[in-house]
């Protein structure tokens, strides 16, 4: 037994290098293996990203064992035995000790925001032939837009964020309302929205698929429901044959008010459905209520209610929410707006007009509870 104690105290230096050895090890494994439940290296970017992350799983996982190897070594080592009670040596003060754990940390955080500042500047820098893209977040809805090529004010919009792979993409992103967080984990991007200013996050797509993009900040009760995807088409000519057709659209806008005020709502322009249901729209919110059937509840029950034709209540909902609460609901709408082009929740007359024939159109039937001339004069009923 004696013999046996001093022999492995002979050797400490071994048993302190065959520790470490086991560390590193230890935090290479976890290095490893923990990429293996990420989503797919969808970008050109996220390689340097991922390679980033395991350099610190690696330091990560190496300081992890070693701090429970040290708990469960005292644990096991240091226990009191049956009958003592007295309390441990006081001890205090150790100068060798706390340079070493103030030393390592500090060369371990250079080493470590050196390379994040290299991979950092390789994956933010500015790329030949970049597509821009505009996306908005609002609570509780992504939209996109994309300028159409020399048509300085017109846009495509979309609720889907479609490119293509091997085109530079350059996401310029703006909040009509909070922080947002602009989040693509297959892209390995993820970019804050703040209010009154522009940030942007750029990125490559690499293998075409479809992908999800996430808020990532608290923005509110619906902030679970801020969700998009990413359309990466394999090529050009697939992702034209997207665009084109809805460029078409905006260069020659449906003449029927019902079908424009149908496709202004599918573009996703305005934010209606992170709130609100609407089968027909692929509308998926509960922050609001739920839109399928409106127009007959409109008739039913709203018109009673405000005195208002079902034309002018829905105009109002859209242009002054608070005025009237659907019971059960706060006051939790954006009030939309015709005055100001630059401001926040701008909504000109016309796509209002639009709007609100669509969703008179939201009954049983399928028929228009509305009258025409009541469309018409919204200008001056919604007042
Ligand atoms: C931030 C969430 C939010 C967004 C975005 C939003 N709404 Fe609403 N909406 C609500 C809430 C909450 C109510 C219920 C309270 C009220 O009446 O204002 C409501 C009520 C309505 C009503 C009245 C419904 C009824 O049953 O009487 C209509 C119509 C409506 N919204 C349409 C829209 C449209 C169209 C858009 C997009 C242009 C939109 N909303 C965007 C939250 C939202
Ligand atoms: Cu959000």
């Amino acid at each position: 037994m004696n013999a046996e104690r001093s022999n492995t105290s002979s050797s400490p230096i071994l048993w302190v290098v065959a520790a470490f050895a086991l560390l590193i090890l230890g935090g290479l494994i976890i290095a490893e293996a923990t990429p293996l439940i990420l989503p797919p290296q969808a970008s050109a970017e996220s390689q340097q990203v991922d390679n980033l992350f395991k350099v610190m799983l690696a330091i990560g996982g190496a300081i992890f064992l070693l701090v429970q190897g040290a708990i469960v070594y005292s644990v096991i080592r240091f226990r009191a035995k049956p009958g003592e009670r007295e309390d441990g040596v006081a001890m205090h003060g150790n100068a060798t000790l706390e340079f070493v754990w103030t030393a390592i940390p500090a060369v371990i955080v250079l080493i470590l925001s050196i390379l994040s500042f290299q991979v950092w500047v390789s994956i933010t820098s500015a790329q030949d032939n970049e597509l821009v893209v505009h996306a908005t977040g609002a609570r509780f809805n992504w939209s996109f837009s994309y300028n159409i090529p020399e048509q300085d004010d017109l846009t495509v919009n979309a609720r889907e964020l479609h490119t293509y792979v091997g085109q530079p993409i350059r996401m310029v992103l703006s909040t009509a309302d909070v922080n947002h967080a602009f989040y693509i984990p297959a892209m390995r991007v993820k970019q804050d929205l703040l209010p009154g200013r522009e940030t942007e996050v750029r990125f490559t797509p690499t293998i075409p698929g479809d992908y999800p993009i996430f808020c990532a900040e608290l923005c509110g009760s619906g902030h679970g429901d801020m969700r998009a995807r990413i359309i990466v088409h394999p090529d050009e000519e697939t992702y034209l044959a997207w665009f084109n057709p809805e460029a078409d659209v905006v260069l020659n806008p449906p003449e029927d008010p019902v079908a424009r005020g149908f496709q202004i709502l599918a573009s996703g322009q305005y934010p209606c459905a992170g709130c609100h249901v609407l089968e027909e729209l692929d509308w998926t919110g509960v922050t609001g209520p739920n839109q399928n059937g409106l127009a007959d509840r409109v008739v039913n029950n709203r018109v009673a209610a405000t005195g208002e034709v079902p034309a002018e209540y829905l105009g109002r909902s859209l242009y002054h929410p608070g005025e009237y609460l659907v019971p059960g609901f706060g006051n939790l709408m954006p009030q939309f707006q015709p005055d100001d082009p630059a401001g926040a929740n701008y909504m000109p007359m016309e796509d209002m007009q639009a709007i609100v024939a669509y969703l008179c159109t939201l009954s049983a039937s399928g028929e228009s509870v509305c009258d025409p001339q009541n469309i018409q004069d919204l200008p001056s009923l919604v007042d």
